[in-house]
């Protein structure tokens, strides 16, 4: 499967100096060389949708593996015939982007690959994100903004968590919220397999990047 690299243009202050001089920098997300070498090898089609979370759960232990982030992975699928539109995972050290989280990945890959911020617009198949951990406060807006019209998630917040994340600042009712706007949620699928990935990457010491780490707060 082709998996594209993309940059955006948006406003950034680099006013004193560094790599880059422009205001106006081109942006991008350094995606692990693994990843496309992974999905070339799998099948087009995934109809079951236990087998899509255990694709994504498979790279979540992939990126543990090759050390190139933390314990998460996603993809976008066609709902109905399963077609694997795109995946990511996590790689925000490895990138250096605080907001390259799995689910993030995945739906920029996938709205490169069709051309369009809006994966719900007319005359395409529903698209359904499929995450091996519910979403974080910054993906669940990403999630509600894409344009997909389910949600599938392994691990729950709880048990990323433990593990140490900082999920952020989430509504209690964001399942109903989203439901409400046309976006099913289903939780706990292989959730067990998904929470042995973040146990894989605690045992291995991997780490727990916190933007807030020291602050009390
Ligand atoms: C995260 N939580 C999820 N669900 N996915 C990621 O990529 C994350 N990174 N940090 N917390
Ligand atoms: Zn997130």
């Amino acid at each position: 499967m082709g998996y594209p690299r993309w940059s955006l243009p948006v406003f950034a202050c680099t006013a004193f100096g560094g790599a880059a001089r422009t205001m106006t920098p081109e942006v991008s997300i350094r995606i692990p060389d693994w990843l496309d070498a992974h999905l070339r090898t799998l099948d087009a089609v995934h109809p079951e949708g236990d087998e899509r979370m255990r694709l994504v759960i498979e790279l979540s232990r992939l990126n543990v593996r090759h050390g190139t982030g933390g314990p998460f992975g996603a993809a976008v699928f066609a709902r109905d015939s399963g077609r694997l539109l795109a995946a990511g995972v996590n790689c925000v050290e490895t990138s250096g982007r605080s907001v390259a989280h799995a689910e993030v990945v995945a739906i920029l890959a996938a709205q490169a690959r069709l051309g369009t911020y809006d994966l719900g617009g007319p005359g395409r198949p529903e698209y359904e994100l499929v995450s091996s951990a519910e979403p974080c406060a910054m993906c669940l807006g990403a999630v509600c903004w894409s344009g997909v019209r389910r949600l599938v998630c392994g691990a729950r917040d709880e048990d990323v968590r433990r593990i140490g994340f900082d999920e952020g600042p989430k509504p209690a009712d964001w399942t109903a919220a989203f439901e409400a706007r046309g976006i099913r949620v289903v939780r706990d699928v292989l959730r067990d397999e998904a929470v042995s990935v973040l146990r894989l990457y605690q045992a291995a010491g991997g780490v727990v990047y916190n933007a807030r780490q020291g602050s009390g707060r």
